[in-house]
């Protein structure tokens, strides 16, 4: 009896092995699952996804800020490390008995079915795919088990083992493979290369030479879209194609609109050449880029609509689920002249910028007014619901705040003795920026020369020159807006509404 006890004990190579084998035939399989019932109800993905949302915002903060653009693989690559040591411990403490690491495939699976139910964006069969991913995970960790119970008692039995772990790895491979090819089916490429090349009616005033000071080291006037900055919650882009797309705008209105692409790509379609700028931007960062964007005027949408009396804040929903809230008299101000849009730069939107259609409102940070892949448009109350970062503790309402940045010199640059230029930029979206000033080692504020403005709804770039000696000096600059207001040098974080302080540049001259 004891002897068969010790006999059936795995080794820790193979108890290892059968965890992290398991735990990759249950990724699979809901992977291969997801391929049918969306993308989005893949186990790995929906509990990544999960943990963007429940992530505190100081911790996302300091990812955005910290990884930037990475911050997703990032995550990714850490849940793949979490698991993988999951997978080798369940194995571990089942050396005896199969039932810790049952335990755990159950757990990991519920998890996954959490998650999933948890999405807005996915039907009810998507819990197909973590229901897969639980029993494959709990099903093929019990049948290795058992094989390799077996196999410690008899040699013969240990080659079968060592067979059936090779082709149930294999064989999951084969699945994720497969299932990551059902979800390109989807072919959002072709949809997005089949709108072509978008000619507005009216397009937007040529950007004259003398706007941009990139040869000083600015950035360009125009972002080129792949160097436009990027902040979302998804952790996969949504693959919505045109043909799919519906708009429906409803709620406190006299009718009910439900657009198709075609619907809107039909209209007389405006350019329009605006900054945005992201509220989780510090003081100097990098969140700020500036297109021409090209759609329709929102308030054209909201007139046809008929907004009902009392209906102050437009609550706009995307295909995966995010929200937010913007105040319907920004929409409606023609002046400002908000954006249902299509394109950006001439192209249709990129995916990651929202295809096929997203909102762009100037003067208004993203989270509050810039939805991308957005499917539906609901008038409401404001205060009657919260949308996704008026949740976490932002304000409900976002107006751009009056900021400048130093670009050069950039900070711990050295230069050159002589006259040293300074140059960066400035905005003040849907206001304008009236003067911007430098000073060098808490001296003397001077004006700096500003770049040909282009609409008061970008940036302005702007430089200006100092004689300096050597030594380790410090640059600092404010903005004025046109409504006369001068940046405060009072430090804020961007939580709650956009962060407020003066940027420095520190450099040395030798
Ligand atoms: N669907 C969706 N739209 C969204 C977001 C999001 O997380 N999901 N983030 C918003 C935020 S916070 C910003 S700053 C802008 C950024 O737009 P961009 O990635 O095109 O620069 O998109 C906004 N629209
Ligand atoms: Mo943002």
């Amino acid at each position: 009896m004891n002897e068969d006890t010790a006999d059936r004990t795995l080794s820790r190579r193979v108890a290892a092995l059968i965890g992290v084998v398991s735990v990759a035939a249950a990724l699979a399989a809901g992977h291969l699952v997801a391929g049918f019932v969306g993308p989005n109800a893949s186990p790995y993905l929906a509990v990544g996804n999960a943990a963007i949302d429940l992530t505190p915002h100081p911790l996302k903060d300091f990812a955005i800020r910290t990884f930037g653009v990475y911050d997703k693989l990032v995550l990714l690559g850490g849940m793949a490390l979490t698991l993988l040591a999951a997978a080798v411990v369940a194995g571990l403490l089942s050396r005896r008995s199969p039932r810790p690491g049952q335990v755990l495939a159950a757990v990991l699976g519920i998890l996954a079915v959490v998650a999933v139910l948890d999405r807005p964006d996915l039907g009810q069969l998507a819990i197909l795919a973590p229901a897969a991913s639980l029993l494959a995970g709990v099903g093929v960790f019990t049948w290795l088990h058992g094989r390799a119970s077996e196999a410690e008692s008899d040699s013969s039995s240990r080659r079968d083992f060592l067979f059936i772990t090779g082709g149930v790895a294999a064989g999951a491979a084969l699945m994720g493979v497969a299932g990551q090819f059902l979800t390109r089916r989807v072919d959002v490429e072709a949809s997005r290369a089949g709108v072509g090349k978008l000619v507005p009616r009216t397009p937007a005033p040529a950007i004259p030479a003398g706007a941009d000071l990139a040869a000083t080291g600015t950035p360009t006037f125009i972002t080129a879209n792949r160097d436009f900055y990027r902040i979302d919650t998804a952790l996969t882009v949504p693959r919505l194609r045109a043909e799919d797309w519906r708009l429906k705008i409803h709620g406190m209105v006299d009718t009910e609109l439900d657009l198709d692409f075609d619907d809107i790509r039909g209209r007389p379609l405006v350019e329009k050449t605006i900054t945005m700028t992201c509220v989780s931007n510090e003081v100097g960062g990098p969140y700020i880029s500036t297109a021409n964007f090209i759609g329709v005027p929102m308030r054209d949408l909201l007139l046809e609509a008929g907004v009902k009396p009392g209906g102050d804040q437009l609550f706009s929903t995307s295909v995966d689920g995010w929200t937010t809230g913007t105040p319907i008299a920004d929409l409606l101000d023609e002046r400002r002249g908000a954006l249902l849009a299509i394109g950006m730069n001439g192209e249709p939107l990129p995916l990651e910028h929202g295809f096929p259609a997203r909102v762009v409102v100037p003067g208004l940070y993203g989270y509050v007014s810039a939805t991308k892949w957005v499917v539906d448009m609901e008038v409401i109350k404001a205060g009657s619901r919260s949308f996704y970062w008026e949740d976490r503790g932002w304000a409900r309402e976002a107006p751009i705040k009056t900021q400048s940045r130093i670009d050069v010199p950039r900070g711990f640059a050295t230069v050159p003795p002589g006259k040293v230029t300074v140059a960066g930029i400035a905005w003040a979206q849907n206001v304008g920026i009236d003067k911007v000033e430098v000073r060098i080692d808490g001296g003397q504020w001077q004006q700096a020369t500003l770049a040909d403005e282009v609409n008061d709804q970008t940036w302005r770039m702007w430089s200006v020159e100092f004689p300096l000696g050597p030594g380790s000096h410090r640059a600092e600059v404010r903005a004025t807006d046109r409504n006369g207001q001068t940046q405060t040098d009072r430090r804020v974080p961007p939580i709650p509404d956009g962060a407020t302080g003066w940027h420095s540049s520190l450099f040395t001259v030798a």
